[in-house]
């Protein structure tokens, strides 16, 4: 089985690309899964299975960490996924957190980026850009060729070793050519144990024990201060 992460911010087109490339992929005979991990709501799962998908499945993670909620599950959605004897895995990340990254060691990583964030978005995202193989911008439509050229530059300025593709998650315009590089560019599973790419942020404050007031006095555990000019 191959393993593709897809990570990207909120509303950025991921389910929109993901979708298209799938059926793709089904269609050349291979059987492809899809599982979205969500944060509060989502309508993913139903999405995919309207697109003609049969493996397909979906979580949200509540009160938990989006990305911990992820990387708690990985072995978890493997498991689901050689069960049926998938060859495609494709996991749909919330992509919450500029800080974190869900990239699996061994599977294939892809960071979806909106071209309508602007040039500066690249800089911004962090490590599931940075950490990432493959590069999709969606939205190219909605942006001149010039501005779609500079994305692609500076989206290759923070992932040197990625490649840039810009496609239409609309019309699914690109989509083929993208199902074709995830093709080539995936490989089997190694038999060792999953790992993440990068680690996830150390995250043991007050506040992530259930503390809703503010004050120094109700701080324990992991806290960093903001240093003000005089
Ligand atoms: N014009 C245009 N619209 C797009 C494109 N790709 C996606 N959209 C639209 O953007 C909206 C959000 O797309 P989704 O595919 O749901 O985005 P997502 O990243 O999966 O969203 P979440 O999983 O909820 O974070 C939808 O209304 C899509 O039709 C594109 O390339 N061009
Ligand atoms: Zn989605
Ligand atoms: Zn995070």
């Amino acid at each position: 089985m191959r393993l593709v992460t897809v990570a990207g911010p909120p509303t950025c087109g991921k389910t929109s690309v993901l979708r298209n490339v799938a059926c793709h992929l089904q269609t050349d005979g291979h059987e492809v899964g899809v599982i979205k991990l969500d944060c509060l709501t989502t309508n993913d799962a139903e999405r995919y299975r309207q697109a003609g998908l049969v493996h397909v499945a979906q979580g949200l993670s509540g009160s938990l960490c989006p990305d911990h909620f992820f990387a708690g599950n990985v072995p978890r959605l493997l498991a689901w996924g050689k069960q049926r004897q998938l060859d495609f895995l494709f996991l749909e990340s919330a992509g919450l957190c500029n800080r974190c990254s869900p990239h699996v060691k061994g599977a294939l990583a892809i960071c979806v980026l909106d071209h309508l964030g602007g040039v500066q978005l690249p800089a911004k995202v962090g490590p599931m850009l940075r950490s990432a193989d493959l590069v999709v911008a969606t939205r190219g439509d909605l942006v001149s060729q010039a501005e779609r050229e500079v994305f692609a530059l500076e989206a290759n300025h923070h992932a040197p070793k990625a490649r840039v593709l810009s496609v239409q998650g609309r019309t699914g315009q690109g989509t083929l050519e993208l199902a074709r590089k995830i093709e080539r560019m995936a490989s089997p599973l190694p038999p060792e144990e999953p790992r993440l790419r990068f680690s996830m942020p150390s995250a043991v404050c007050s506040y992530c024990l259930g503390e809703t007031r503010l004050g120094d006095e109700r701080q324990i555990g992991n806290l960093k201060l903001l240093e003000l000019p005089a």
